[in-house]
């Protein structure tokens, strides 16, 4: 059977790599993207193939992959089904697009779609778009060729969300697959593009022009933040690859010239003992990769971190979210400030090249005061690199519920939103407060940074400058202090719509 295995993206997270820093010889055919690989579909393609199934993949970032000229090859093509793959809320709108131009030129082709968004919403999606005939709930490995070999019988495939006579039906749903050993390593070379290792938002910030990729050895967190819907996702459970598999996959991206290898697992540093097997590995075989991995402060070992760093460890990011115990405890994060600061300065201790610290501001009960002590917080940790965003609300998380509990969200009719808690909840500082309060940030952190570290922050331009133009250096620089100009306005309940607020009534609202 022949498939098509498009990756849908947020365009605002990738961008071609300009001109003047491709230094390879181009003409062969191939493109180079900053931002970072399919790894849904690249994961997928080859467990379809040892299905005995032909498979081409699309990727929306390719010039030559946009809707026109994905419809255009199914015409050619004729495949039997079409799989769309995308991961979160914000790109559901560029889904529903493109399943509405692909069936209206191929009105007798499945559309399947799947990936984390459709897992959480797969009854909704089906309620909204006609052009979308199933959603596969969870993760793809066995539920595709499943789906594929019952096509004339939907009914029996666990985990797939489908239509019959226009009644959504819910088949029972799909057990975790128990053994991540046994499917094929991603494939990586297929789709005609060059991933570039490079900072995801708005800026062209390069990271390196190594050869890049990404890469999954465990799947899921067994905690439960109030924000995060991986423990959704994954069942509450934390399920991982031998270290004997990694390093087998580890041991062909080197050998196929990797040099940069950033692992997307929810919570790589949960298992000291798989650390400990992958990292010696890695020195053992003499990889010559540099590889980077985000986990929790209270999970990183200190006497893994040397280790790490002779593995060729040289990103590590931790989720610090906050720098007030009040807040850290109203995010159900159950770590402790001493935890963070611990963790970050043992990494550098050891050698880490770039520690990140995650924030996230403007959360429920998070007052002006508490969102400058996390900037504070943040000037006092040994951090490289960090990141402010404002905390958002995403269905299938516990804030989401939260918030359709105390009346603000209605699921029905807000389920394909994402929301800034600054902007609907009356318990959070408002949004301009929040963007004034978060250039003022970080400007206390610059100058800190500046006066305090000088070396270390003067080295870290220059890792940055390596292969950025001066002006872009500058753009990086001033992106925290630049006036966000909206692309979009912001999505606001069905609630406060039909009462026509564009802010949450403030009142007497008490702080949670
Ligand atoms: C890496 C990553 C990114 C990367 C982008 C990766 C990329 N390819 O472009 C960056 C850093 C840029 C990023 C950005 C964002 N991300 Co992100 N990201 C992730 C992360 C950590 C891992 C994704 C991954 O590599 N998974 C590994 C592959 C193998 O899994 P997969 O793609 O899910 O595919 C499997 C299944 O879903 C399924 N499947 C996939 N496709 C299909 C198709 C069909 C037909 C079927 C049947 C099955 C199927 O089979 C696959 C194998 O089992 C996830 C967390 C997670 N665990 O999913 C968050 C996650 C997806 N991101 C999330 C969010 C919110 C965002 C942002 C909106 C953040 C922001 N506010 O800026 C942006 C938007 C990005 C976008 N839409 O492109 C949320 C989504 C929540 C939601 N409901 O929307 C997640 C779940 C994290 C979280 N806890 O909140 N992200
Ligand atoms: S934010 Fe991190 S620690 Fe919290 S539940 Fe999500 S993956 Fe786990």
């Amino acid at each position: 059977m022949k498939v098509f295995l498009v990756y849908v993206r947020d365009e605002n997270f990738c961008r071609l790599l300009p001109k003047e820093l491709d230094r390879s010889n181009s003409g062969n055919g191939r493109i180079k993207v900053m931002g970072f690989p399919p790894l849904g579909i690249q994961t997928l393609a080859p467990v379809l193939r040892h299905h005995g199934h032909r498979v081409r993949m699309f990727d929306t970032c390719h010039p030559q992959m946009q809707a026109e000229h994905i419809a255009q090859a199914v015409e050619e093509e004729r495949p039997e089904v079409m799989a769309l793959s995308f991961l979160s809320t914000t790109t559901y709108p560029a889904v529903k697009n493109l399943a509405q131009r692909l069936k209206l030129g191929a009105p007798g082709i499945p559309i399947i779609v799947g990936g984390a968004f459709a897992t959480m919403n797969s009854d909704r999606i089906l309620g909204d778009c006609p052009a979308i005939d199933c959603v596969g709930v969870g993760e793809g490995e066995e539920l595709l060729p499943d789906y594929l070999s019952n096509l004339a019988d939907p009914g029996s495939v666990a985990g797939l969300v489908w239509r019959n006579r226009g009644e959504i039906v819910e088949n029972v749903l799909r057990p975790l697959i128990r053994d991540l050993n046994q499917f094929p390593y991603p494939d990586r070379t297929s789709l005609p593009i060059d991933y570039i290792e490079s900072l995801p938002l708005d800026v062209p910030a390069v990271l390196s022009l190594d050869k890049f990729c990404t890469m999954q050895t465990s799947r899921g967190c067994p905690y439960s933040c109030i924000y995060c819907d991986i423990p959704s996702l994954a069942r509450g459970k934390w399920r991982y690859r031998s270290s004997e598999h990694v390093l087998g996959e580890m041991q062909q991206l080197n050998d196929m010239g990797y040099r940069s290898i950033y692992l997307t697992d929810d919570h790589f540093l949960l298992n000291r003992k798989r650390i400990s097997e992958v990292c010696r590995g890695i020195i053992e075989r003499r990889l010559q990769f540099q590889w980077g991995c985000e986990g929790r402060v209270d999970a990183v070992a200190v006497d893994q971190l040397p280790l790490m760093k002779k593995a060729n460890c040289n990103f590590l990011a931790f989720g610090v979210e906050a720098g007030t115990q009040k807040v850290l405890d109203r995010l159900n994060k159950k770590q402790t400030l001493k935890q963070v600061e611990h963790a970050v300065s043992e990494a550098k201790r050891h050698g880490i090249a770039r520690v990140h610290g995650f924030f996230v501001i403007s959360s429920p009960g998070e007052t002006e005061e508490d969102i400058m002590a996390s900037f504070r917080f943040a000037a006092r940790l040994k951090l490289d690199t960090f990141g402010f965003n404002r905390l958002c609300a995403y269905r299938g998380t516990p804030l989401w519920q939260e918030y359709i509990d105390r009346g603000i969200i209605d699921d029905a009719r807000d389920w394909d939103k994402w929301f800034k808690c600054s902007d609907v909840d009356p318990t959070v500082v408002p949004s301009a407060r929040v963007n004034r309060l978060r250039m003022k940030g970080y400007a206390l952190l610059f100058a800190r940074r500046l006066f305090g570290r000088p070396i270390r922050t003067f080295k870290l331009l220059r890792m940055f400058g390596r292969h950025m133009k001066k002006s872009d250096i500058l753009k990086l620089l001033w992106s925290p202090f630049r006036r966000r100009t909206l692309t979009r306005k912001p999505d606001l309940p069905a609630r406060m719509i039909e009462r026509g607020l564009e802010e949450p009534e403030r009142g007497a609202v008490s702080i949670m």
